[in-house]
């Protein structure tokens, strides 16, 4: 395998101005006939031109003709990845005309055209469209796309592609066809075709400037129903679009399809979204408030690319960054002013440190614009998503919420129609706002999550008040040193009432920096960490406060500072920023969790200490607080996040004093636990908002506490409520509660709850993954015999992901110490590979950080990763990750 490197970028030789498909679709195969006007970029160039190169994979070439005349086997060069012309016209312009054979039916990896649930469907990001026809297949290559669809008309009654419809007509044979017209030019990634049987939800949306956009949503008759949240998601994104950033949809159309077979959430295909299932069909009945909720946020995502991607798109893959953490960063914000921005926030933070904070400190670390890939596909990673939302969020935070959309602005108004690069939007945002953002870029080429500490010092004579930083970047794979990046801090200081102080002036180096511009103080200020070391000194401090740093999470690194148990507490109960306040008990928990983890490894006996069961206990019972905000409060840091931080990860240990202190808590606030379930109850009608949401929450994480007591009382309580339940939130979090422990109960439950849900493919997926990710010891065996379940299938995706993803979750069993989780994974990532490349690459991930784990774990992994690196006929994307993690 062929390693591709950023350095190495090449503009393209050759760009394509127009683009037209035809495809006839069938059974046995279909034909892709493609006509493209080709323009060399370097005109009148004297000496010969230059060979075009096109990929291509899976593909039978039928034929191929330049300026109208057909080429002979001498004219072309083809192999498995390529067709090259070695020598094209040299006029400034010519035609290509390419006919391939394809057969979509066979087409398992779901990328490229293939079929899901008897329709056709595309897939091209980042490389698929190359299993369709021969092409440069590469983001900057943009042009203007018309496509012409043909089939059965029975069977394929509704034909999609980007943009307008301009003809249809029927054709001989019970055939039809659709002519699909897109103005916009775009990459070839964003292309998208769609056949088969499908009926939309129709609505519609007057934009700001009037223009009446025709809204559907596609799926089969059964599921419309379950579009209606989708649809209210996709007008408030466009609304919002409109109010935060002053962009409006560009097209007459847009159109969402749902697909039950998809190896992604979904993409962004101009005009033309396509969503996995999962993301797009919820009721109250089959689906969770966090289900609802991340549709909403991914309904929006999509939409929001039409602009940050599709209009302004990527020059090369590794600035994939560019338009993801962008899109990922508005997302966010989008879901913050639709319901609780601190809880939003929270939820992110928790995402990235569960997840992107272990892949930064694995052999598979790279920046958030990596420098280099074998398969595309295994950077769709939660570096380049969410960290890069992060260093998008800092842009806002150094300049303002002003200045961010002076930036943005300035950056659609230069780019527009255009692939560019991360330095682009970086200039952008710094020639919009005459911003000193020295050290800004080191975030986009140095991996590895910073760590900062804090020290501080007060004066009291002085009044002054000083903060001394220090931040490193550890070493990663490839990169052994790093320089000091910019670290945006956010910064109050809490006087001994909890009330934020005025914030006048503060110094760096002794030289004032201005804390406010229109002369009134500031109660939080934004410090701009840029050296290894610095220093920054507060004046008129009346006395000794208590920091409240990194508020809102302001940069993606590790704090550590000299704040005592005391300042937490503090900080728990008075801090303003609410991140914050969550924040401090997460380092209590944290510490606490760690401390105890050793405890338990010395076999020493597990014991809590008051003030943590009373500062838990003002949190659970405080009226004034938010639920949901209450709910995230009380929810300890998960396993994986504590094992992230040991020496040698020990998941038992960590596991066993999660549940001692939930137990603990749940014993002794057990009336409290009650009385929050009791008084949260609701039979109204469920309504999919923040006040419902929050009582939800608050009432299920009260019943998570409880159901760890064993205790008969509680199983009544948790089969009642499973019982009564109106709304799936509700009726699931019942069954969480119930399957803790074996049981009776437990097994009777889960069959009830299967014949209820048979019918529904994706509350079936939740029944898998609800088993799949348990704690109850040998549950490898139940995870075997469900992969013979006759509702599962290892073809799709979701279904994967809920029973054998769900399963390296569980810290007990997949890291079980006789092997028999890793053993369990590297017969499936083998399985899966030969059927679907990418979705077995995300599997074997779980592999990757082995090296974390004692020695006995580590032999158990590291000969899974060996006996499937020596596997012939291995996909790019298992190798790369496999060996990688060998590395
Ligand atoms: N851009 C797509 C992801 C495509 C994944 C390709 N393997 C969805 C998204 O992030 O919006
Ligand atoms: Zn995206």
């Amino acid at each position: 395998p062929k390693e591709i490197f950023l350095k190495d970028y090449k503009k393209p030789d050759y760009y394509f101005h127009t683009v037209d498909l035809t495809f006839s679709l069938g059974e046995e195969h279909t034909i892709v006939s493609s006509s493209i006007t080709v323009y060399q970029r370097i005109e009148g160039n004297s000496s010969a031109p230059p060979s075009l190169v096109l990929d291509g994979v899976d593909l039978k070439l039928v034929s191929i003709k330049v300026d109208g005349k057909q080429l002979q086997k001498e004219d072309y060069h083809l192999d498995a990845r390529h067709l090259t012309i070695s020598s094209p016209p040299s006029t400034a312009r010519f035609s290509l005309e390419i006919v391939t054979e394809i057969q979509p039916q066979k087409n398992t990896s779901l990328e490229g055209l293939y079929k899901s649930s008897g329709n056709f469907v595309t897939h091209c990001e980042a490389e698929g469209f190359r299993k369709i026809t021969y092409y440069q297949d590469r983001p900057d290559i943009m042009a203007k796309y018309t496509c012409r669809v043909e089939g059965d008309k029975a069977l394929y009654p509704v034909l999609l592609s980007n943009g307008n419809l301009v003809e249809e007509g029927n054709l001989e044979g019970g055939k039809h066809y659709a002519v699909w017209e897109d103005p916009h030019k775009k990459p070839c990634y964003l292309f998208a075709l769609v056949a088969g049987q499908l009926q939309s939800r129709d609505d519609s949306f007057v934009t700001r400037s009037g223009r009446n956009v025709s809204l559907k949503i596609w799926t089969t008759a059964q599921d419309l129903p379950k579009t209606a949240h989708a649809m209210n998601s996709l007008k408030a994104a466009m609304k919002w679009d409109e109010d935060v950033f002053g962009l409006e949809y560009d097209l007459d159309l847009f159109n969402i399809v749902v697909v039950a077979d998809f190896n992604m959430g979904a993409m962004e295909n101009k005009s033309l979204n396509i969503f996995n299932s999962v993301l797009v069909l919820a009721s109250p009945e089959t689906a969770s408030d966090a289900e609802y909720a991340r549709i909403q946020g991914v309904i929006a995502h999509e939409y929001f690319h039409n602009w940050t991607g599709n209009r302004v798109t990527c020059r090369d893959w590794f600035q994939l960054t560019l338009k993801e953490g962008l899109t990922v960063f508005r997302d966010q914000e989008f879901s913050s002013d639709m319901g609780s921005r601190s809880v939003k926030r929270i939820e992110d933070v928790s995402f990235l440190r569960n997840n992107q904070f272990p892949e930064d400190a694995g052999p598979m670390a790279h920046p958030v614009r990596p420098h280099s890939y074998i398969k595309m596909d295994n950077f769709y990673t939660s570096t380049v998503y969410r960290k890069g939302a992060q260093v998008v969020r800092m842009y806002k935070t150094l300049l303002g919420s002003e200045g961010f959309r002076r930036g943005m602005d300035l950056y659609f108004k230069r780019h527009d129609g255009q692939a560019v690069t991360c330095e682009d939007f970086y200039a952008a945002m710094r020639d919009a706002n005459d911003a000193d953002f020295a050290n800004l870029l080191h975030w986009y080429s140095q991996a590895g999550t910073p760590t900062m500490n804090v020290t501080s010092f007060y004066n009291s004579e002085a009044k002054t008040y000083s903060l001394k930083f220090s931040q490193q970047v550890p070493p990663t794979p490839g990169q052994a040193v790093k320089e000091p990046m910019l670290i945006p801090v956010a910064v109050g200081l809490l006087d001994s009432n909890g009330k934020d102080m005025p914030l006048t002036s503060v110094y760096r180096d002794g030289m004032l920096q201005v804390v406010s511009t229109d002369g009134q103080p500031a109660y939080t200020t934004v410090l701009k960490i840029t050296k290894k070391e610095e220093e920054f000194d507060f004046s008129e401090i009346s006395e000794r406060p208590v920091p409240s740093l990194l508020r809102g999470y302001s940069a993606p690194v590790r704090l550590t500072s000299d704040l005592t148990d005391t300042d937490l507490f503090f900080l728990l109960a008075y801090d303003s920023d609410e991140f914050n306040r969550w924040e401090a008990g997460q380092v209590l928990s944290r510490k606490l969790m760690l401390s105890l983890a050793a405890d338990f490894q010395q076999n020493k006996p597990l014991a809590l200490n008051a003030d943590f069961v009373h500062g838990f206990r003002s949190m659970l019972t405080d009226g004034s607080l938010d639920k949901e905000f209450i709910a995230k409060a009380i929810n300890l840091p998960g396993v994986g996040e504590i094992t992230e931080m040991m020496d040698i990860a020990d998941p038992d240990a960590v596991h066993a004093v999660r549940s001692f202190i939930m137990k603990h808590l749940a014993s002794e606030l057990k009336a409290e636990f009650l009385k929050t379930v009791e008084n949260n109850r609701s039979s109204d009608p469920y309504i999919f908002n923040h006040s419902n949401v929050s009582r939800r929450a608050l009432k299920n994480t009260a019943l998570s506490y409880l159901a760890t007591l064993e205790d008969s009382q509680i199983t009544e309580l948790a089969l009642n409520e499973y019982k009564t339940a109106t709304n799936m939130t509700d009726q699931f979090a019942a069954l969480t509660a119930l399957v803790q422990h074996p049981s009776k109960t437990r097994d009777d439950v889960l069959a009830d709850f299967y014949g209820k849900w048979e019918h529904d493919y994706l509350v079936v997926n939740k029944w898998f993954g609800l088993q799949a990710i348990s704690d109850i010891p040998g549950n490898v065996e139940n995870v075997r015999k469900l992969l013979k379940h006759p509702a599962f299938d290892l073809r799709n995706p979701n279904k994967v992901r809920s029973l054998v993803g769900g399963f390296c979750g569980s810290p007990v069993n997949f890291h079980a110490k006789d092997g028999s989780g890793y053993k369990f994974l590297g017969e499936i990532v083998l399985q899966l590979d030969k059927l679907n490349p990418q979705g077995a690459s995300r599997m074997v991930s779980a592999l990757s950080r082995w090296r974390r784990y004692d020695e006995t774990r580590q032999a158990h992994a590291k000969a899974q990763l060996e006996m499937i690196l020596s596997t012939n006929g291995l996909s790019e994307n298992v190798f790369e990750i496999a060996s990688k993690s060998l590395a």
